[in-house]
């Protein structure tokens, strides 16, 4: 018997996205479905990403996975959603005759070896980049086409946003089946070759409180939150995407900061109060408006996730000086608490 033909396997990677307009909150748990749309930046490929290798085989008991090598409970509702919703695409393709969907038998069970290069839930939107590539490597192996945001999304809200690279909004939808909650490309990376992103790593260390917890508390505690969902992201979307497509640094980065001061204030108005902020985070937005203040000018632009870490939008011009101004007011590795930075470039040079 020959046991080396009946494996096959696919290894694919996906980028993590880091979002101008925060998703904060959902309208429905289980589907994943937000109270507010949301946008982001995918990073390049070759950064902060997620590669996953999912192998399937008649020889495999069951479904299994391994996360950073480490093997994991398959039976987690968040994976079996993805498993769930992608065979039904696999037997969609099967009663429409489709003779490539008999390759793989429908009872083939998977193998999924899941690694991120960076530091998991550390608010660097881990599980984004994991799920986005989990649900685009299933869909390479058994060769199903759909609409794969909408699958990503029910792994984790964010993660519908990095199945496109570039600039992606990710549409709260209508409905409440889900089917219109998708992520879309509003630009390709290629539009926008003078933006750079820097990773400035506070802290590696895991959250307190995290995302999918912090934003329920939001939901059921916070006025705020339903004022921003209501009031505010719809107009700021539309000029977000404005800004975007004008490639206007100042008004993105005016955006981004905003919306990334609002989202840390909704977390302030949860109750009880979360906090992902830092002294050190909050040392990095005093030293950007000074920065941008001695310009007149807004060249660099912070925005925060569920953790300390900033993420700096600036335009390659000012990559090299900016950071000459971190180093100098943060040098790094002085002691343990201090930040330490790497720069992440969006784009290729
Ligand atoms: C975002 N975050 O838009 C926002 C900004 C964190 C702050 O999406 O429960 O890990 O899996 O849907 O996607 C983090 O939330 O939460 C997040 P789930 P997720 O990037």
């Amino acid at each position: 018997e020959d046991t080396t033909q009946d494996i096959i396997f696919v290894t694919c990677t996906a980028p993590v996205n880091i979002a101008v307009v925060k998703y904060w909150g959902k309208r429905d748990e289980d589907l994943i479905l937000p109270i507010n749309s949301s946008l982001s930046v995918t990073l390049h490929q070759d950064q902060l990403k997620s590669t996953t290798t999912v192998a399937c085989s008649a020889r495999f008991k069951e479904d299994r996975i391994w996360l950073n090598g480490k093997e994991e409970n398959i039976n987690q509702p968040r994976l079996q959603s993805c498993l769930r919703e992608i065979r039904r695409l696999v037997r969609k393709r099967r009663s429409n005759r489709d003779p490539g969907a008999d390759v793989l038998s429908l009872s083939h069970k998977v193998h999924i070896c899941s690694e991120n290069n960076f530091p998991t839930a550390a608010g660097l939107a881990s599980s984004a980049a994991g799920y986005a590539c989990l649900v685009y490597t299933l869909s390479r192996l058994l060769s199903v086409e759909g609409e794969l945001s909408t699958i990503a999304r029910q792994g984790s809200g964010s993660a519908c946003r990095s199945m496109y690279g570039g600039f992606v909004q990710w549409h709260m939808g209508m409905r409440a089946d889900g089917k219109d909650s998708v992520a879309e490309q509003v630009e390709p990376e290629s539009h926008w070759p003078e933006l750079r992103v820097l990773v400035l790593v506070v802290s590696a260390e895991r959250k307190p409180v995290g995302s999918t917890a912090g934003m329920q508390t939001s939901v059921d505690t916070s006025s705020l939150l339903k004022h921003r969902a209501e009031a505010v992201v719809p107009g700021r979307m539309d000029e977000m995407i404005q800004a975007i497509r004008k490639r206007d640094f100042s008004t993105f980065g005016e955006l981004t900061m905003k919306d990334s001061n609002q989202f840390h204030a909704t977390c302030l108005d949860t109750y009880p109060p979360i906090f992902y902020l830092n002294d050190v985070s909050r040392r990095v937005i005093g030293l950007v408006h000074r920065y941008n203040r001695h310009y007149r000018e807004t060249r660099v632009a912070y925005t925060f996730d569920a953790g300390p870490n900033a993420v700096i939008y600036t335009l390659q011009p000012y990559v090299s000086e900016f950071v000459q101004v971190v180093k100098h007011f943060f040098p790094p590795e002085t002691n343990g608490e201090e930040l330490f930075y790497q720069v992440i470039k969006l784009c290729c040079e």
